[in-house]
């Protein structure tokens, strides 16, 4: 038999693992170890497991299709894309809009953000990390200078004290949660704050369940009780950090004591003070975090105090500490890196900064200039304009992204993009947003092409194609390229292949110059800041210095605030939501996956038992979830892993979509919506 074995990375969440996949006959039919990954040493969860079943099904987009009197007819790439060609010259520039895509990798990331500054000359450029890390981004970057996970995950398992905390780390990122567990093995504590008894919470020496959006006022409740025993680290916040006074007046507050910090977050008092003395005084102590720090219109203050935490207690710059802001797509993290944000060039690099618009306008050589030195619209506010300005934006351009289940209030998403004059999306697979497309173009998936992504911990590495795309369906890279080239750009798109647009990255992106594809052709493969080609690349960050000009970090005082929607008498209880093992998002992938969706076919709502009675739901049955947004009908699942007062569901089922009924409230800065939570009432379905 003709079996061909092709080492490549996860096509799905930020750890970034390794395994082979099988070809057979020109086609991928399953996969196997790849053991020399340090990162998971061939261990794989189940998405990774089964991450060929959807490589192969019928349902892959393999035509480019136009829409005619409503319907889809299939059309040649030339129709397609002279039509795009013509429509998207007859827009001003900042009537059009792109979404780049943390699914694909850094080289067409990049290729996006080129094409929307350079060849639509707009502002307005943005991807799913807006809904995800966009928090992370803003509040590290205040606190330490650089918006990154701190440290490796390799070291966590050096960790000696783990705090978790809105991560469910077990479930959404198997292969960290293993670091987790070799800690432990070794003797780390580890301590869990979730209102959900997760998997992970399930490792946890001390769980704390507590009510979704009081973070802040659990962690100034744990710094005023370290600061009170003397547990901080005196010499670490005179030496490397500012601003410590203004801190310590904010989190001595009585409105942060144990017993204040208590009513506000419903944990104990005794298990607030147990935290902060195991937190305060095991060293080194990781905190890991993802979603339920991020996403609510605080987001932004739960990461500056998370970032205050570990420079209270000299957590940083060491093996086993760290901020350990966990990424969530396999390449959202490079997505960022590549500039496909609103406000920056690759690298982080200012787009109002006018040596770095200079520096790209010259690099790319477009006659016609680039956008404005301006920044853009996230996507976020994109919907909202739509809605509440008509006419300001009139197109736009959507690669690899699925906003109708998985952006905030989906009625309101609906509204936006149908008020588009023209949409292009070009995905995998036709999707709820897909679906309301003027233009529909099929792109290869991660098997079918080379490239690299970056992973949570700043590790850039290989993608390499194992089988041809379907159909006449074409890389992602290549429909950018040669719609460029149809806009009258061949030469600032003039690409053979996705190496050449990771040189010119390099050339222009100081984290990545020392970074080439044979340096990266390697199981360890370099984590960034890479700067020279001799340069060993930079696992943990900050060790001897902060990234501001000046190397200090900077302590910010928070105060607590509420969520934007708290329960009221109407709708009496707090609903959070998030992901499970066995989906991925929008479910487009692991939906189509027989073995994956054959072990959870459907959503729920999970109630607290007690909430149950009181609403008189049993286990199982049909209920009705209704927010000031919207209405859905989804199976209670009636558990006590759940605490009382608030209900959860998984955010990946079209048919109960949890984002019908999510706020689409903003954090002010992060401009990142309150997923994690708003009000909700719950209620028997009677017969009509
Ligand atoms: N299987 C699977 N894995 C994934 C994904 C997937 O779709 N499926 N998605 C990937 C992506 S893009 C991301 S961003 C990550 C996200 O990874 P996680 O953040 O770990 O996942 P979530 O389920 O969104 O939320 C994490 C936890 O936050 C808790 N939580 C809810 N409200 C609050 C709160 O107010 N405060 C705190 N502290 N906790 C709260 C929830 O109960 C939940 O257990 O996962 C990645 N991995
Ligand atoms: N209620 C609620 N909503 C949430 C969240 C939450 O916790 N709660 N989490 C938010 C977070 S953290 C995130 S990251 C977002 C994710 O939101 P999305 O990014 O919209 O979700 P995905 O399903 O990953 O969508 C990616 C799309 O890319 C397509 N795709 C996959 N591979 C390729 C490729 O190679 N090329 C192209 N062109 N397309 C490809 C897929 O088919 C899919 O349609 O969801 C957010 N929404
Ligand atoms: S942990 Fe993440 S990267 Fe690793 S196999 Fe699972 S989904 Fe893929
Ligand atoms: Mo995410």
């Amino acid at each position: 038999m003709d079996l061909k074995y092709v080492q490549t990375t996860c096509p799905y969440c930020g750890t970034g693992c390794s395994f082979n996949l099988v070809v057979k006959d020109g086609k991928v039919v399953g996969t196997q170890p790849y053991k020399r990954s340090p990162v998971n040493e061939g261990k794989v969860c189940p998405k990774g497991t089964y991450a060929h079943e959807f490589v192969n099904s019928p349902d892959r987009l393999t035509k480019p299709l136009i829409k005619k009197d409503g319907k889809f007819v299939e059309a040649t790439w030339d129709e397609a894309y002279d039509l795009i060609a013509q429509k998207f010259k007859s827009y001003k520039p900042d009537e059009f809009a792109a979404l780049s895509s943390a699914r694909v990798s850094n080289e067409e990331n990049y290729l996006m953000m080129k094409f929307a500054r350079g060849v639509m000359k707009s502002r307005h450029i943005d991807h799913c990390a807006r809904l995800c890390h966009a928090s992370t981004v803003a509040g590290l970057a205040a606190s330490f200078g650089s918006g990154a996970m701190t440290n490796s995950i390799l070291d966590i398992a050096e960790s000696k004290c783990i705090f978790v905390l809105g991560s469910n780390t077990l479930e959404q990122h198997p292969l960290i949660g293993r670091k987790i567990v070799q800690a432990k093995q070794d003797g780390a504590k580890v301590i869990c704050a979730d209102p959900r008894y997760t998997p992970t919470a399930r490792l946890a020496d001390l769980y704390m369940p507590f009510v979704s959006g009081t973070d802040v006022a659990l962690l100034n409740g744990l710094m005023q009780e370290i600061i009170k025993n003397g547990w901080e680290d005196k010499e670490f916040i005179e030496k490397r950090t500012k601003d410590y006074e203004k801190l310590k007046e904010v989190v001595m507050k009585e409105d942060y004591s144990l017993e204040n910090v208590s009513k506000v977050t419903g944990i104990p008092a005794d298990q607030i003070k147990q935290a902060a003395e195991i937190f305060g005084t095991t060293k080194p102590g990781a905190i890991l975090y993802s979603m339920g720090i991020t996403q609510h219109t605080v987001g932004v203050d739960n990461v500056r105090s998370v970032a205050n935490i570990q420079m209270l207690t000299g957590n940083l710059g060491k093996p086993g500490a760290g901020v350990n802001a966990l990424r969530g797509q396999n390449n959202v993290q490079g997505a960022c890196d590549m500039g496909a944000l609103p406000v920056v060039f690759t690298g982080y690099q200012k787009v109002i900064d006018p040596a770095a618009h200079k520096k790209f306008a010259d690099a790319w050589g477009f006659p016609d200039g680039i956008c404005e030195p301006k920044n853009g619209y996230e996507v976020t506010v994109m919907m909202d304009v739509l809605t509440d300005n008509p006419g300001e934006l009139k197109c736009m351009y959507i690669m690899g992204e699925n906003p109708m289940i998985s952006d905030p209030d989906i009625n309101h998403v609906r509204h936006a993009l149908e008020s588009l004059e023209f949409l292009v999306v070009q995905d995998i697979f036709m999707t709820e947003t897909s679906e309301l497309a003027d233009v529909v173009l099929p792109a290869a998936c991660y098997a079918e092409r080379d490239g690299t992504q970056t992973s949570t911990e700043r590790r850039v590495q290989m993608w390499r194609k194992a089988q041809d795309p379907p159909g006449e369906a074409k890389e992602d890279w290549q429909i950018i390229s040669e719609l460029a080239a149809k806009m009258g750009y061949a030469d600032q798109f003039p690409y053979q292949n996705m190496e050449e647009i990771f040189n010119e990255v390099a050339e222009l992106t100081p984290s990545y110059h020392g970074m080439n594809y044979e340096r990266l052709n390697k199981p360890e493969a370099l984590h960034w800041p890479c700067p020279t080609v001799e340069h060993p690349g930079t696992p943990i960050l900050h060790k001897e210095k902060f990234s501001h000009p000046d190397g200090i970090g900077i302590f910010a005082p928070i105060e607590w605030k509420p969520p934007a929607e708290v329960p009221d008498a109407e709708y009496p209880f707090v609903l959070t939501t998030g992901r499970i093992l066995w989906h991925w998002h929008t479910g487009t992938m692991t939906r189509r996956s027989a073995t994956l969706d054959s072990e959870v076919p459907t959503g729920w709502i999970e109630i607290n038992p007690d909430d149950a009675k009181a609403l008189g739901i049993q286990n199982k049955e049909m209920v009705r979830a209704t927010t000031r947004r919207g209405t859905v009908n989804v199976p209670a699942k009636v558990t006590p892993d759940i605490m009382k007062g608030v209900m959860f569901m998984p955010f990946h089922f079209a048919e109960c979509a949890a984002n019908i009924l999510t706020n689409n409230a903003l954090d002010p800065i992060a401009k990142i919506p309150e997923f994690k939570a708003c009000a909700v009432k719950v209620e028997k379905i009677t017969e009509a």
